[in-house]
């Protein structure tokens, strides 16, 4: 077994007083809250080096044992997005057409979702998140740690920093998606986690008029 020493560095994170902290948490709040998902791009183009910011933000993201089980496939070639959108819809098809649920359907009728896709041709880029179960290295497997928790940490990251951009997102999860990892061609040890559209949203666009839970719903103090 090979052991590593720990190395340890200083700690230069920021801090507040009270009053700024206030200030900056209910801010943020209100900013995070004006979140939304959309489903209804604009093919307007965003430099990709923004999307190579976002990206990596969601890189930072804490990770079981450090080990960032994630790959990020950025997709702009319009050939690869025709793919995944033709692949997605035959997959939704089937899903809408007896896969799902009634109660699944119903509960997805706010949404006015359907088999169709067009934003995965539209939107300027689609990002593809792949989780990776294990790394190899040479013949050896090494398992990685919590990756769902982890995976999950940095799309959420992701979508954060693509709000902050300025940008829509919609995290879509077309069902079964292995389609994602022969089109992309990754390796046996990652399997698609989700599926990113991102851009502008189209003008005009309308969004579900559905409500958050309020705080007392969500928040449990115990004392
Ligand atoms: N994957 C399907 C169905 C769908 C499921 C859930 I849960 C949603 O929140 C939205 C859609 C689709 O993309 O249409």
């Amino acid at each position: 077994m090979q052991t590593t020493e720990p190395s340890f560095i200083a700690y230069n994170g920021l801090q507040f007083s009270t009053e700024e902290m206030l200030n900056r948490s209910k801010e943020y709040y209100e900013f995070m809250d004006k979140r939304r998902s959309v489903r209804v791009f604009s093919d307007k183009q965003v430099p990709f080096e923004v999307i190579e910011h976002i990206v990596m933000t969601a890189s930072s993201a804490p990770s079981g044992a450090h080990k960032q089980p994630w790959t990020f496939c950025v997709v702009s070639s319009p050939e690869i997005k025709k793919k995944i959108k033709e692949a997605a819809e035959e997959e939704e098809y089937e899903n809408y057409h007896g896969r799902m649920s009634e109660e699944w359907l119903e509960d997805l009728e706010p949404f006015a979702t359907d088999w169709h896709k067009p934003f995965l041709e539209i939107a300027p880029y689609l990002i593809v998140v792949f989780k990776r179960a294990y790394e190899m290295e040479g013949e050896e497997k090494h398992k990685n740690y919590y990756v769902n928790e982890s995976v999950g940490l940095a799309a959420g990251f992701l979508l954060t920093a693509i709000h902050n951009a300025g940008l829509v997102a919609l995290t879509h999860t077309p069902s079964p998606m292995n389609f994602l990892q022969e089109i992309l061609g990754r390796p046996k040890n990652e399997r698609p986690f989700l599926l990113i559209p991102v851009g502008y949203p189209a003008e005009g666009v309308q969004v579900p008029n559905i409500d958050r839970k309020p705080k007392g719903q969500v928040l449990i103090h115990y004392k």
